[in-house]
């Protein structure tokens, strides 16, 4: 099978690290949405990264779709999901406010890099960034909560958060700093040592 798209985007990246942690090999492609528009159109015609090819040429895309797909093949003794109802409604909460994280830094980053100056839209971004900072905070408060293990193990939970948090910083570095969330800062330090993260670093 193969996951196409880059390794700066969190969703590619939370799915060729979930894989690995499900001992699921994916051969990547590091194919870009935006310098190989024409390339990734003869792959997947609607252009969303992460894609996934299946062996039998079968186009999945989203990437928790296709976590969902790859949890599947693994089988439920391999999962990064709690099979315990309030721990996995914890860890869904987790997943939802790194995803919102995610989107919110991508809309930014679009904004900022893709529209002209002149046609940006302030209303719009104050709201992205009001949103933004309320997905980080509420996360903050999660792990005030119940913090997440650094015992070595990581779960889904734990995944989307860390790479929502890398990604963030790469892009929109200045809406967030590691004291204002510090036990999101602490966590994604403890994932990004992971041999799995640092295996797959942000390209
Ligand atoms: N909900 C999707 C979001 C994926 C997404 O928005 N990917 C971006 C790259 S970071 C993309 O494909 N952008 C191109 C576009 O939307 O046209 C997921 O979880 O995979």
């Amino acid at each position: 099978m193969k996951l196409i798209g880059m390794l700066d985007s969190p969703y590619v990246r939370r799915v060729a690290i979930s894989a690995k942690y499900l001992g699921i090999a994916l051969e990547h492609r590091s194919v870009s949405v935006f310098r190989h528009f024409e390339q990734f159109q003869q792959i997947n015609p609607v252009v969303k990264a992460p894609t996934l090819v299946l062996d039998d040429g079968e186009v999945l895309m989203d990437s928790t779709l296709i976590i969902d797909y790859l949890e599947a093949l693994a089988g439920p003794g391999k999962s990064l999901m709690q099979g315990d109802l309030d721990q996995r409604l914890r860890a869904l909460r987790l997943i939802g406010l790194g995803l919102v994280a995610c989107e919110k830094s991508v809309q930014l980053y679009y904004e900022r890099n893709l529209r002209p100056v002149e046609i940006q839209f302030e209303p719009w971004v104050e709201r992205v960034e009001e949103q933004l900072a309320a997905a980080y905070s509420a996360l903050e408060r999660e792990l005030q909560k119940q913090p997440l293990k650094t015992d070595g193990s990581i779960d889904q939970g734990g995944i989307t958060l860390a790479v929502a948090w890398s990604f963030t910083n790469l892009v929109v570095p200045d809406q967030v700093g590691a004291a204002q969330f510090p036990l999101i800062n602490a966590f994604t330090e403890y994932a990004e040592g992971l041999e799995v993260f640092v295996s797959t670093p942000i390209e």
